[in-house]
């Protein structure tokens, strides 16, 4: 009998990093991520340089966006992109400080999840330029649960640095 095939889901995926040779560190993470069993890379957008929120006295960060086309459930999928940090050297001392490598889930199809490891849309993504402007490069039209679509979410960020590496 066949095995069915296993329905997938398009998500996407901020990868940020203010630490050591960050262009090197976001082409690391991008290879790591799609050699990753039960995720597909389907687009990626540029890297964008963009001044630091939260915390704004440290370097600027390199940004990007990834969407995936994956198999994995919210936490296997939340499980690689920590173990790509992981081997990237990740240190994180202060919430929201200087780190060598970020991966956060910022969208799984249109789910809600709230769980004490994942929260999906990631809660702060619809205020933060970092994220809006690469994600609206590959997806406008995504619907983000709860906040409106892309495209119509980037206004509210227009004061926020973000320039094209
Ligand atoms: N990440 C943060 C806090 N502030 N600022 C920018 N520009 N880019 C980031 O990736 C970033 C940030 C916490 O994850
Ligand atoms: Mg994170
Ligand atoms: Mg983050």
């Amino acid at each position: 009998m066949k095995t069915p095939m296993k329905s997938t889901v398009t998500a996407y995926l901020g990868l940020g990093t203010n630490m050591g040779d960050r262009a090197a560190t976001l082409a690391a993470a991008i290879a790591a991520l799609s050699a990753t069993p039960g995720l597909k890379l389907t687009r990626a957008s540029s890297l964008y340089e963009t001044a630091p929120q939260g915390l704004t006295d440290q370097p600027w960060f390199l940004n990007a966006v990834l969407e995936v086309e994956t198999s994995l459930e919210p936490a296997a999928l939340l499980f690689a992109c920590l173990a790509v940090e992981a081997r990237f050297g990740r240190e994180r001392t202060v919430r929201w400080g200087p780190r060598t490598l970020d991966v956060d889930v910022l969208l799984f199809g249109d789910r809600t999840i709230d769980t004490a490891e994942l929260q999906v849309p990631h809660p702060r993504l619809h205020e933060r330029a970092f994220v809006l402007v690469p994600l609206h490069e590959i997806a406008p039209d995504a619907e983000v649960p709860g906040r409106g679509r892309v495209r119509d979410l980037l206004a509210g960020v227009a004061d926020q640095p973000v320039r094209k590496a």
